[in-house]
């Protein structure tokens, strides 16, 4: 029987003291009180998925959650990848700078419990998904900021280092040159990583890590580091991650909204869906200049996507039809 119909089938008071968790992940029937219902008994798979094309990270992020490590690990190990990659221009070291030329970096990450940790207008330090996670494992806040956030991340055992390269301090030189200093609608150009992991145990967890909008004004933080925004995790649900223009996640509340939805029934691909939809509506004829794209990924590992324009793509790594575990490139055309 599908979740779904179960759900339906069962009384209100008797849902109250049934969890998700024990729903997909038990090996008992459960007594509620005057009737016995079978648990169906689904061992959840575990499952990597990412915004963009970024095989390199969810394989990283796959072989953590192979190793042992949790989907929190799996989702902070994937992010550092593309945070490391000079070459994706949006993410960490070799990130786009702000119309100033400085690289500000925005990260979050959140746990199976719903801790949340993020880093806002970081400067001169590459992982600051892991600097996200020591403000949510270490300090009794959730967000800390520009100057202080990179004083923690340097306390914290973290180098800074000049993130600027010179291919995109060239092409911020370029952009300079024709500018009217207006930032450039995110439509192409962006490869934000968003993440979304299911590990061995079936507890969710997620990451999200940017350079932000490229040539953005200065201090402007986007969507990726805020909860509820650019990612947001219930592990008795399912996970939720944007990339795009972060203005019009935030106004929408996007990702949480998404797993909203998935609470009240709506599959991952619908309620993305959905999502895109208020994302539309709220933003009048203004859509048609940028893009914004979801992903999302349920407590039984189904996964969803949706996006205003073509050109977004998502990368999963999971195990297929013949017990392979593979990386596979869906681009949404
Ligand atoms: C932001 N959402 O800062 C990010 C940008 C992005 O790929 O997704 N870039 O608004």
């Amino acid at each position: 029987m599908k979740r779904r119909n179960f759900l339906k089938k069962a009384t209100v008071s008797s849902l109250s003291i049934v969890t998700v968790s024990s729903l997909l992940n038990c090996d008992n029937n459960i007594n509620l009180s005057d009737k016995t219902i079978p648990i169906i008994k689904t061992k959840i798979k575990p499952i990597v998925i990412a915004t963009w094309n970024v095989p390199n990270a969810t394989e990283i992020a796959w072989k953590t959650i192979q190793k042992g490590g949790s989907s929190l690990d799996a989702a902070e190990q994937g992010c550092r990848v593309e945070e490391a990659d000079i070459n994706n221009q949006s993410v960490g070291k070799g990130g786009r700078p702000d119309r100033d030329g400085n690289v500000t970096l925005d990260a979050c990450i959140m746990n199976k419990e719903g801790d949340y940790g993020a880093v806002t207008c970081v400067e001169d330090i590459t992982h600051v998904i892991s600097v996200a996670r020591k403000v949510m494992d270490n300090t009794p806040h959730v967000i800390l900021t520009g100057y202080g956030a990179k004083q923690f991340a340097i306390s914290e055992g973290f180098k800074a280092e000049n993130l600027l390269t010179d291919k995109s301090k060239k092409d911020w030189q370029e952009w300079q040159k024709t500018s009217k200093y207006k930032p450039i609608i995110n439509i192409e150009n962006h490869d934000t990583i968003g993440m979304l992991a299911i590990d061995e145990k079936g507890d969710i967890a997620g990451g999200c890590t940017t350079s932000g909008l490229s040539y953005k004004m200065a201090g402007r933080v986007g969507d990726s580091a805020i909860i509820g925004s650019g990612l947001f995790i219930d592990n008795e649900i399912g996970g939720a991650t944007a990339t795009g223009m972060g203005e019009e996640v935030l106004k929408t509340v996007g990702s949480f909204l998404i797993v909203e939805l998935m609470r009240q029934g709506k599959s991952p691909q619908q309620a993305c869906e959905e999502a895109v939809k208020r994302v539309v509506q709220k933003s009048g004829t203004r859509y048609k200049d940028f893009q914004v794209g979801f992903i999302a990924l349920n407590k039984s590992g189904e996964t969803g996507s949706y996006c205003i324009h073509e050109g977004f793509s998502y990368q999963v790594y999971k195990e297929n039809e013949n017990k392979n575990y593979k990386s596979e490139y869906f681009n949404k055309s």
